[in-house]
């Protein structure tokens, strides 16, 4: 095998802080070129700071290290992106314009582009959502992300770049936070529980997304980017599936251990989001084309998420 250096950009994000490692573990710590927007002095490995808006400035990373995959983590997410949603336009669309660009120019090998659930809009069939969905999505994070998906499809099929994409759920973890998204309170309620705070919820208690917990979330990309090119029928985006819950059930989860949570909800302009996506994903072609399969349940998220944070917080490692 040819040696891989890879380039991940949002790297400091909730799940470029996951990826990164598990890449490094992967590939070696010398061939996983971190880079985000700011400065990361926690970041152990090599880091650049790199504004993906600025073609310039990616391709001149690409040559330095010889880069032969690209990871483009970097995007604004659902509920930040409705505050600004030109520049938020702007900036996903730029930013994997750039990447794509980059990308055919030299010969990069594989891409990776994360899509999300939020391609979904009303008009679809919410529950088992199938792949094939209409996308009519309701926010301009959703927006790029359906074009976004479209533009990878046709850098594959107009210059074979192997441009390969996920629809994510909300993910679930406790190495990180999320930032402006609509599925972050899943994150936050378990934050609040262990530090025994009371959670303020922003969407009501019956809303049910769908929702994976970070290891099948990392697993399933890797997965994905280590099938053979021949396997992947899906060149738009997958569906892609964990688990579903409502904030209520949630709470019971964690409940069971901390039965003091007292929880408010207040529903905001992100319930209006949150009504728009599926209940539950249909990921049955990603099951047949590359065996993805999820492990965690509500049960095993929730005691893997407290353990964790307990142990984070009781080591500070966390600031409260
Ligand atoms: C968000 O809530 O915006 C993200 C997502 C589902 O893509 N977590």
């Amino acid at each position: 095998m040819d040696k891989e250096i890879i380039l991940i950009t949002g790297s400091s994000g909730q799940l470029g802080t996951v990826l990164a490692e598990k890449l490094q573990k992967k590939y070696g710590v010398e061939n996983i070129i971190a880079t985000d927007l700011r400065e990361n002095p926690t970041f152990n490995g090599v880091f650049d700071t790199l504004d993906v808006t600025d073609f310039e400035a990616i391709e001149a990373t690409v040559l330095k290290y010889k880069i032969t995959q690209i990871y483009h983590l970097a995007a604004i997410l659902s509920a930040n992106g409705e505050k600004h949603p030109l520049s938020t336009w702007d900036i996903n669309m730029k930013t994997l314009f750039n990447v794509l660009e980059v990308s055919r120019i030299h010969k990069i090998s594989k891409v990776f582009f994360p899509s999300s659930i939020a391609v979904f809009g009303n008009n679809i069939e919410r529950s088992n959502t199938p792949q094939s969905s209409n996308l009519t999505p309701s926010t301009v994070y959703g927006i790029s992300k359906a074009a976004g998906e479209n533009w990878g499809k046709y850098y594959f099929d107009k210059y074979d770049l192997d441009v390969r994409s996920l629809r994510y759920p909300g993910v679930i973890g406790y190495q990180s936070l999320p930032g402006g998204g609509t599925t972050d309170y899943a994150v936050d309620i378990f934050h609040k529980a262990v530090k025994n705070e009371d959670f303020e919820c922003f969407l009501s208690s019956e809303t049910m997304l769908p929702m994976i917990y970070m290891d099948d979330a990392i697993r399933a990309t890797l997965e994905l980017m280590e099938a053979p090119k021949e396997k992947i029928t899906v060149r738009t985006s997958y569906n892609i599936s964990g688990l579903s819950f409502t904030p209520n059930q949630l709470a019971s989860s964690i409940k069971e251990k901390y039965s003091s949570l007292k929880i408010n909800y207040k529903p905001d302009f992100r319930q209006e989001i949150a009504s728009s996506w599926p209940m539950s994903i249909d990921d049955t072609q990603a099951r047949k084309d590359w065996d993805w399969k999820p492990k965690f349940n509500i049960k095993t998220l929730t005691e893997t998420m407290l353990k964790n944070l307990e142990l984070k917080y009781n080591n500070n490692l966390i600031n409260s």
